[in-house]
């Protein structure tokens, strides 16, 4: 038994903590803060947090985390389905937000109490929690149907933070910054509580930009985290902005994750600032899988260093990570030849323990012998290193690092009047990773709903990330015998 974030209550109270633009706080600060809010928190089993990139997210999640509360993290821009449904099915007993937020008609019928990063309380002591108890639920696309919620429990995140630490040599003294959304994983459990559990400190931008980015690293930040659209934006804006490559150059450790990175994105931020991306990977019922691991940099200039990590692998399994590849029929890969290409299927103490109330999809989740599928595609190169070469299902995009299901986007559309029939792919896109296209059958011909209102009809509902970017409008969707209709015909594939 153990505290999820040891040196809230056992470090030196003034060391920093947390910084969102101007505002603040140190560990001494941040654990009576957090205190008062898990003195809020008495009768709660379960919480929903307001999930803004703002210092009272940090404190409403630490807070009820050190009071043993699951934390089920919103996304402010939750459309009214998406947010109906996530309420609906995790049933939390109250909201925690920034005071002054405006919250949206399906979170009226819920208490919610105010997060104050200058109130104190007393810090709860925690080490006495079971590891298994649930310490977030995260919702996360599939192919099929709303958001699934998946229940992370306090030993799994324990056990992703610290395995990164032994990959990356993360420290207390490390500062991170980054620019991420504070309701998935990337962002809230690696880039908030990941600083949290070592005892450094992270500064967030608030939005991500890359002259933030470059105020930050140039300004004694020595780590940063994205997703490969902010690394393809640095890319780009490097050539024209020395500042931005001399802040790059300065940093420890560049990490990348949660979709593949290009590497013609890779190089050319190599070119520019001596550096190589370091890539990981995980999932959210995962957590983190692979990583390149980091060694001190080399000293002679010219020298590859952070590792070694190689363009188009995410590393090796992490510390206590099991994985395998397996081919269509269940036979393990055994061989190290990057040629055999099997799904990714792991096991280890920071998977999740379930979709919350969805018991088929977690039993669908799992081999009979336990290992977690996770429809990932890959090789495994001679030195073990991991090569993801795609995805089992054609029906899951990777949008901006966001994974978003076709079939959540097609029952939106449906919803539309001016639509009759619609369907959902994926294309390449050099910042997004890949763009959403709809594919859609109008009622009325003569009058068919063009591409800003179905955006702002999907958006609305879902979440702004999930709207089209390219409508195509068609008089009929392809279909086959049974008829399933044809993805592939219809992207050209
Ligand atoms: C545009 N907007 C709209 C509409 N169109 N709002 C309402 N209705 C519309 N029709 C708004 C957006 O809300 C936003 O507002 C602005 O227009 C621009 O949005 P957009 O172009 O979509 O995005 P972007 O600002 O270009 O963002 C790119 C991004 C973002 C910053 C890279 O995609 C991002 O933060 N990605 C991170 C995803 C992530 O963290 N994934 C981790 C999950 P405004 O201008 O006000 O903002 S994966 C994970 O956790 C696993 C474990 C892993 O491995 O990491
Ligand atoms: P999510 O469910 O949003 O947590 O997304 C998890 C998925 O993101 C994985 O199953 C992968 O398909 C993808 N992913 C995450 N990191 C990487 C990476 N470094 N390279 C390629 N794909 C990645």
């Amino acid at each position: 038994m153990s505290s999820l974030l040891p040196p809230l209550t056992d470090g030196p109270a003034g060391r920093p903590a947390l910084r969102f633009g101007a505002r603040s706080l140190t560990y001494g600060e941040l654990a009576s803060a957090a205190g008062a809010v898990a003195g809020g928190l008495a009768r709660a089993r379960r919480v929903a947090v307001w999930a803004t990139p703002a210092l009272e997210t940090a404190v409403a999640v630490t807070g009820a985390l050190l009071a043993g509360v699951t934390v089920v993290p919103l996304n402010p821009r939750s459309g009214g389905k998406e947010l109906g449904h996530i309420l609906t099915d995790s049933a939390p007993d109250l909201v925690l937000a920034a005071p002054g937020e405006e919250l949206p008609a399906p979170l009226d019928e819920l208490p919610r109490v105010d997060v104050d990063p200058a109130a104190g309380g007393t810090f709860p002591d925690d080490r006495a929690r079971d590891p298994e108890d649930p310490a977030l639920i995260v919702y996360t696309s599939g192919t099929t149907g709303p958001p699934k919620g998946a229940v992370l429990p306090r030993r799994a995140v324990a056990a992703t933070l610290d395995a990164l630490a032994e990959a990356w040599r993360w420290t207390g003294d490390d500062v991170l910054v980054h620019g991420l959304p504070l309701f998935h994983v990337h962002g809230l459990v690696l880039g908030v509580l990941g600083p949290l559990r070592r005892g450094g400190s992270v500064r967030h931008l608030g939005r991500f930009t890359t002259e933030g980015v470059a105020r930050e690293l140039n300004d004694g930040a020595t780590m940063l985290f994205g997703v490969p659209t902010m690394y393809h934006r640095i890319a780009e804006a490097l050539p024209g902005d020395p500042e931005l490559a001399g802040a790059l150059a300065g940093a420890r450790l560049l990490v990348s994750g949660s979709a593949a990175l290009p590497v013609h994105d890779l190089e050319r931020i190599a070119a520019a600032t001596g550096r190589r991306v370091i890539e990981r990977y995980g999932m959210t019922e995962t957590l983190m899988l692979c990583s390149s691991r980091w060694t001190p940099p080399a000293p002679r200039p010219g020298v590859r260093a952070d590792g070694e990590p190689r363009a188009g692998t995410v590393g090796v399994p992490l510390p206590g990570v099991e994985l395998r590849l397996v081919e269509e029929d269940g036979t393990p890969i055994a061989a190290l030849d990057g040629e055999g290409v099997g799904e990714i299927q792991v096991r280890g103490p920071n998977l999740f323990t379930e979709y919350l109330n969805r018991p088929d999809a977690t039993a669908a989740a799992f081999t009979a012998d336990g290992w977690f599928r996770t429809g990932d595609m890959a090789v495994r190169d001679a030195d073990g290193c991991v090569r993801i070469v795609g995805r089992r299902a054609t029906d899951l995009i990777k949008s901006g690092g966001y994974k978003i299901g076709a079939g959540e986007i097609e029952n939106a559309l449906l919803e539309h009047p001016g639509v009759r029939e619609a369907a959902v792919t994926g294309e390449p896109d050099a910042d997004l990773g890949e763009r959403i296209v709809a594919w859609v059958v109008p009622a009325d011909p003569q009058s068919p709903p063009g591409l800003e209102e179905l955006a702002g009809h999907v958006a609305g509902r879902l979440a702004p990330h999930k709207r089209p970017r390219v409508l195509h409008h068609l008089d009929s969707l392809p279909r086959n015998d049974m008829g399933k209709i044809m993805k592939r015909a219809l992207s050209g594939g």
